[in-house]
């Protein structure tokens, strides 16, 4: 992965929280938890109130030539429409809206996308490599990393928040990361952006440095990379074990041990484990070489290509021996 230069920051933070409401000393501890449903009516009014009454620093991106290199360094600021400012447009008016279920509950957050990116995509389950800010709606900072973070959205044991989660792999990667005339690495073309969200996609009820409960949030960034994960190091990328395809790893557990997919080793549970009941291939692509086809039970993990142009491909085959039609590492039989 590649490392950029370090400057020493304040960790104030870590998204290492997630809806630890879940004991009853918890939930004695934050005495007024309050229906997710009604506080979501009540944060969507307050983040609508915030994208009406505030702007970002447009005035210093690039909007005809988004790609210009002259972006790649762009950092969002938020002001309040007023004064000198009064003539602003407004956030609302540049924001697109999401809706995801969360708890049973039907939430909106707000995405505000400047740069998608030139790179690759990654998913909700892999690790992004970022510069970003995170803000409550009062704009009082209460985490700023200013040099590439590493964060996995969701890891063997910890979780960003939801909106985090979602948000995210809306961006795309840099496509070059080039050494800049300071010599510094620099990310060329990577995904620059915000996302609004609801304290129920945030912390909701458990507060944490300098944000209170039931804070809607906004975290602006800059995408720079991506590290596929393969959480429970079996051979299949996390984001292969989200098996019905939901957008949530949390929920799929063949074995039904309690230990989802995606931080099981042994999905099945039959005493073999995952990585010896699939079969990892590698793919040399040579510039002007044909692209290898793969078997309809094989899948692309990794696709990197070099400075000569030559191209590596990893897959996993998920072997069928006797042909039931599920896969070896799910087949007890
Ligand atoms: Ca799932
Ligand atoms: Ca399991
Ligand atoms: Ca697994
Ligand atoms: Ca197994």
């Amino acid at each position: 992965m590649m490392k950029f230069a370090k400057i020493t920051l304040i960790a104030m933070m870590a998204f290492v929280a997630v809806f630890s409401c879940k004991s009853d000393d918890d939930i004695a501890r934050f005495a007024e938890l309050r229906d997710r449903g009604e506080q979501q009516v009540e944060d969507d009014a307050a983040l609508v109130e915030f994208l009406s009454t505030h702007f970002y620093n447009y005035d210093e991106f690039d909007a005809t030539n988004p790609e210009s290199a002259a972006n790649d360094t762009f950092t969002m600021t938020f002001g309040k429409i007023e004064g000198v400012n009064a003539d602003k447009t407004p956030l609302i008016d540049q924001v697109e809206v999401r809706t995801t279920t969360y708890f049973d509950v039907e939430y909106k957050y707000y995405v505000l996308k400047l740069r998608e990116g030139g790179g690759k995509t990654y998913t909700s389950f892999d690790q992004v490599n970022l510069t970003y800010r995170g803000q409550t709606l009062d704009l009082g900072t209460f985490d700023l990393r200013i040099t590439e973070q590493s964060i996995p959205l969701i890891s063997a044991t910890q979780s960003t928040v939801r909106g985090f989660q979602l948000g995210l792999p809306e961006f795309k990667t840099a496509e070059d990361i080039i050494e800049g005339s300071n010599g510094f690495l620099q990310a060329r073309n990577g995904g620059i952006g915000a996302i609004f969200i609801p304290s129920g996609l945030g912390y909701f009820s458990v507060p944490q440095p300098n944000i209170p409960e039931y804070s809607p949030l906004i975290f602006s960034f800059n995408v720079f990379s991506a590290d596929f994960l393969d959480t429970d190091v079996d051979g299949l990328l996390s984001s292969m074990e989200d098996l019905d395809g939901d957008n949530d790893v949390l929920n799929d557990d063949s074995d039904g041990d309690g230990i989802p997919n995606f931080r099981d080793s042994d999905d099945d549970g039959d005493g073999t484990i995952t990585v010896n009941e699939v079969v990892q291939k590698t793919y040399v692509v040579n510039p002007g070489d044909t692209e290898p086809v793969l078997a309809s039970n094989e899948l692309e993990k990794t696709r990197d290509t070099d400075d000569d142009g030559v191209t590596t491909i990893r897959t996993v085959v998920l072997t069928d021996t006797d042909g039931d039609g599920i896969p070896d590492y799910l087949d007890v039989n």
